[in-house]
């Protein structure tokens, strides 16, 4: 008897939310749609960078990463705005949920990019096409932002067709023509092609990624080793097919940089407070227990300093990390030293399942308390609640 075995091609779709950041400002305040919207640090400190700018905002040459500074040169009538992270982090996770209607198989990169494997999923949902539709449907529909999606047989080629996409579409490559779509490409449009790698291939006269697919393998290997071949391979539409297995977060962090160094205690202790709360809460949405506190200091003459602490327990508990941080704070800082950049991280976790079954390591009456007020933030915000702290006897309501 004559086995046949049929070789299932995949189908990876990639989705990416279109300028994210600005997407959900724009959303939570209407009157801002069609201008040009830059969220990032304060134009009239001079200090920091845009973390993104809506399409609006592009056409002027605004583009993530560039310094304030600049991008008020390029766009001084533009609408600045501040961050919003948690919003962010919790329409993040909204829109995860949604996706993993279609497949257990996520893998998430970034903030507002995932990858699903759709392979095993296709014959309960029709084609890939209906299910990026729907999801780009529903994204909009619930949260007023719009989203890009790619579908190719492999990863990389699902990413860069989304990239095409944008913003606001929907772009399928049919298996047997990656090498095509490709190929009339710029070089920098290749995953793994960073700036400095895209700045070796123009000068070998390597412009597009049919360029790169027609150098000899040879020559490549020589130059660039094993990356060399990743990328005459991803050239010609040769990737991964399927994801890879989920790594967890190493650690959860924020930091804050100062508009004006200080050296003023109870001022970096709230702001600290301040970051412990938010890391935290992101901690307990993630489902995480950590083991590692850190605390991290930036001096004004930018020396760096970090300590870190190991805790008796793994815990997701505010009131507990927020000690171990505080103590970290105290015993650490070198009196009257001006600070230009204060944070905290979390890392060393363990999933909260394998630990204990209880939410957070609290007594009972702590525990709901905490858990009602995760919800309302989930619902309503960070910032709908505050956090007030006793310490040694004085009670203080940090205006943070
Ligand atoms: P991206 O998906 O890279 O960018 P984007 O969603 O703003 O725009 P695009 O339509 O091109 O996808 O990043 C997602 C969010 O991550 C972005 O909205 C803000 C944040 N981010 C930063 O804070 N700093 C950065 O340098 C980058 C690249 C992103
Ligand atoms: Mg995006």
């Amino acid at each position: 008897m004559n086995t046949v075995v049929i070789d299932m091609l995949s189908t990876i779709l990639h989705v990416d939310l279109d300028a994210f950041f600005a997407s959900v400002e724009v959303a939570d305040k209407p009157w801002l749609k069609g201008k040009p919207v830059i969220v990032g640090a304060n134009p009239h400190e001079g200090r920091g960078i845009v973390n993104t700018a809506s399409y609006e905002a592009r056409r002027f040459g605004i583009h993530s990463g560039m310094s304030i500074r600049e991008a008020y040169r390029k766009c001084s009538h533009g609408i600045f705005l501040a961050p919003h992270y948690e919003r962010y982090t919790a329409i993040a996770h909204e829109i995860r949920a949604i996706l993993y209607r279609y497949t257990p198989q996520v893998y998430v990169t970034s903030i507002d990019e995932a990858y699903l494997d759709l392979t095993k999923s296709l014959h309960l949902f029709g084609t890939a096409r209906m299910i990026g539709e729907w999801i780009r449907y529903e994204i909009k529909r619930r949260f007023h932002i719009t989203t890009s999606v790619g579908i190719a047989s492999t990863m990389e080629v699902a990413k860069v067709a989304a990239s095409q996409a944008k913003p606001d579409g929907l772009l399928e490559v049919a298996a047997g023509d990656e090498a095509g779509f490709l190929a009339p490409l710029p070089i920098r449009e290749l995953p793994g092609v960073g700036t400095k790698m895209e700045r070796e291939l123009l000068a070998m006269e390597i412009h597009t990624i049919g360029d790169l697919a027609k150098t000899s393998l040879s020559v490549l290997l020589k130059r660039f080793g094993a990356w060399g071949y990743a990328l005459w391979q991803h050239a010609h539409g040769v990737g991964r097919t399927t994801l890879p297995e989920e790594v967890p977060p190493q650690q959860i962090g924020k930091e804050v940089t100062f508009s004006k160094d200080t050296s003023d205690l109870r001022f970096l202790r709230n702001t600290l407070m301040r970051l412990t709360d938010e890391v935290c809460y992101e901690m307990r949405l993630q489902g995480e227990k950590a083991r590692k506190v850190t605390l991290k200091l930036r001096y004004a003459d930018f020396t760096t300093f970090t300590r870190q602490t190991t805790l008796a327990a793994p815990t997701n508990a505010t009131q507990l990390i927020a000690q171990a941080a505080l103590q970290l704070f105290f015993v650490n800082l070198p009196p009257g030293r001006l600070v230009r950049l204060i944070g905290m991280g979390v890392g060393d976790f363990v999933k909260r399942a394998i630990v204990q079954p209880s939410l957070f390591d609290l007594p009972k009456t702590e525990n709901q308390l905490w858990l009602f007020i995760d919800r309302l933030r989930k619902r309503r915000g960070l910032t709908v609640i505050k956090m007030g702290w006793f310490h040694a006897g004085i009670r203080e309501s940090t205006q943070i």
